[in-house]
């Protein structure tokens, strides 16, 4: 039946507990995001990432924001700082404050504040294997992440690395709040599907937003 007091909106769903995808959200503002994520890039190129393991990541990662998210060969960290050039991160943009801070509050986490985003670039192909984001501070505070571009599959398991897996399409404007228990939960992200997005041309786009100290 359908609930017209429902306190949740009928794009607003749970994923798991503390998880909550809201479809397309984003959809108004991804033009201007994506504008402002590629004059972040300008400022700071995107660039793959060598992992402590010596592998090139797939994924290529960029940041702006107080703090930024980076990999080398001593571990992973955020800094001040891109280690690649000596300069501070580009600032994060009002718009993509304004909308961590607005979906964060929609699921329910109004005290968010982002200090960190880290903008990840998918070509075809590209692909994050199982991980699970546990380098901030306070693991009590949510992450918001923004899909952008082309569609990619999403793998969400458990709290160990061999837990099953559920599968969810994550398409242009999809953003999801990531909290409470579901903060600690393996995820990844299959190889990319090649295609053509009008906005995005043959690139996935995902922003993260989070609290990193
Ligand atoms: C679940 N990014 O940057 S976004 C990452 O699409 C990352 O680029 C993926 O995983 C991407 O670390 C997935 C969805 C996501 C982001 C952070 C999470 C899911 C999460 C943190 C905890 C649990
Ligand atoms: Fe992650």
């Amino acid at each position: 039946m359908l609930d017209l007091f429902s306190e949740e909106a009928p794009w607003q769903e749970p994923l798991a507990e503390g998880a909550t995808i809201l479809r397309r959200r984003a959809r108004e503002e991804a033009p201007a995001l994506i504008e402002a994520l590629l004059a972040v890039a300008q400022q700071n190129p995107f660039h793959h990432r060598i992992t402590p393991g010596g592998h090139r990541m797939s994924v290529a990662m960029t940041n702006c924001g107080d703090f930024g998210w980076s990999s080398d060969s001593r571990g992973y960290q955020y800094t001040e700082q891109d280690a690649e050039n000596g300069r501070k991160w580009p600032p994060m943009p009002l718009l993509f404050r304004q909308l961590a801070l607005d979906c964060a509050r929609e699921a329910g986490f109004p005290q968010f504040t982002p200090d960190a985003c880290l903008i990840n670039r998918y070509a075809p192909g590209a692909k994050l294997t199982l991980h699970q984001d546990k380098d901030e501070r306070d693991l009590r505070q949510p992450i918001v992440s923004v899909s952008l571009g082309l569609p990619a599959v999403f793998q969400f398991g458990g709290f160990a690395r061999g837990d099953a897996t559920q599968r969810v399409l994550l398409e242009h404007g999809d953003v999801v709040v990531w909290g409470g228990p579901s903060r600690l939960r393996y995820h990844g992200i299959l190889p990319l599907k090649p295609g053509d997005h009008p906005l995005a041309g043959a690139f996935r786009y995902n922003l993260t937003f989070r609290r990193a100290f």
